[in-house]
């Protein structure tokens, strides 16, 4: 073990209260360079317990380092997970609030709504794409709590891969009549084109993507629950946003989602 007992809620502490507080903090690897994957993501579920008990619910999953670009930037071969609480629900409709975040980006991402459980270790796409009632634009806002967006893969596996708030489009649909990896998406800041990409940039095929996921936590006893969300990882890079402006995402057949910043 890389870190000591008690060590462990003192990082659970010191990722929640910069959150809390909106400020940037130096990684904790600095302090524990030898924290491994386990211990990462040990200290994830620490801190997604602590928020539970703040009064948090669990409602989903999120998928991070789903491009083959950005795995190549961190120097990994692997995607990491996330989990979504009730808290991270943002809404188009109620523009979000600058001064709760530190330094925001907005990445647009599938999302999938899981209809039945599903668990297990060699759990393929197609499983996914079975249990999966509705897709829907979505708009993730990551927030890292560390200096500058600045890493290891374990400090970020830590920090809940960066999640912050996430917002759902209003078109759901089945994913039956979908071809998900063709599926085209432009992002736009204050009505400009910042970023294109296709479901393909998440591993392949978003579904895919979600497979990983569910083998990874199959491996310690945890899986997807009916009702779920999942946000299978960013389609382009994020990009920042600031107060006063407008964020954007428009899919090919799913429809758009968008958010204001103020
Ligand atoms: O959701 C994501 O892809 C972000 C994962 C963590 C890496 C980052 O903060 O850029
Ligand atoms: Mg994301």
């Amino acid at each position: 073990m890389a870190i000591t007992q008690g060590a462990d809620l003192e990082i659970v502490e010191y990722l929640l209260s910069a959150e809390k507080e909106r400020r940037e903090v130096t990684k904790i690897t600095d302090k524990y360079p030898n924290l491994t994957f386990e211990e990462a993501y040990i200290l994830q579920e620490k801190l997604i317990q602590q928020k539970e008990q703040e009064g948090a619910r669990r409602i989903g999953l999120k998928l991070g380092l789903t491009s083959k670009a950005k795995q190549e930037m961190m120097g990994v071969h692997e995607a990491i997970y996330g989990y979504l609480t009730d808290d991270m629900l943002a809404f188009e409709w109620a523009p979000l609030e600058f001064n709760q975040l530190i330094h925001p980006k907005a990445e647009p991402e599938i999302a999938f709504f899981i209809g039945e459980d599903l668990q297990g270790t060699n759990v393929t796409a197609a499983d996914v794409l079975s249990v999966t009632q509705y897709v829907a634009p979505a708009l993730e806002i990551i927030d890292s709590r560390y200096l500058d967006f600045k890493f290891t893969l374990v400090d970020v596996i830590a920090d809940n891969c960066s999640s912050a708030r996430f917002v759902i489009g209003d078109k759901w649909i089945s994913p039956a009549n979908l071809n998900l990896a063709e599926l085209g998406m432009f992002m736009s800041k204050n009505g400009e084109v910042a970023t294109v990409g296709a479901g393909a940039a998440v591993l392949g095929h978003p579904a895919t993507s979600v497979a990983w996921a569910v083998n990874k936590m199959g491996e310690i006893g945890k899986g997807l629950r009916k009702g779920d969300i999942v946000l299978s990882g960013a389609i382009s890079e994020a990009i920042a946003f600031q107060p006063g402006d407008s964020i954007l995402a428009q899919f090919a057949e799913l429809g758009s989602v968008s958010f204001t910043c103020k």
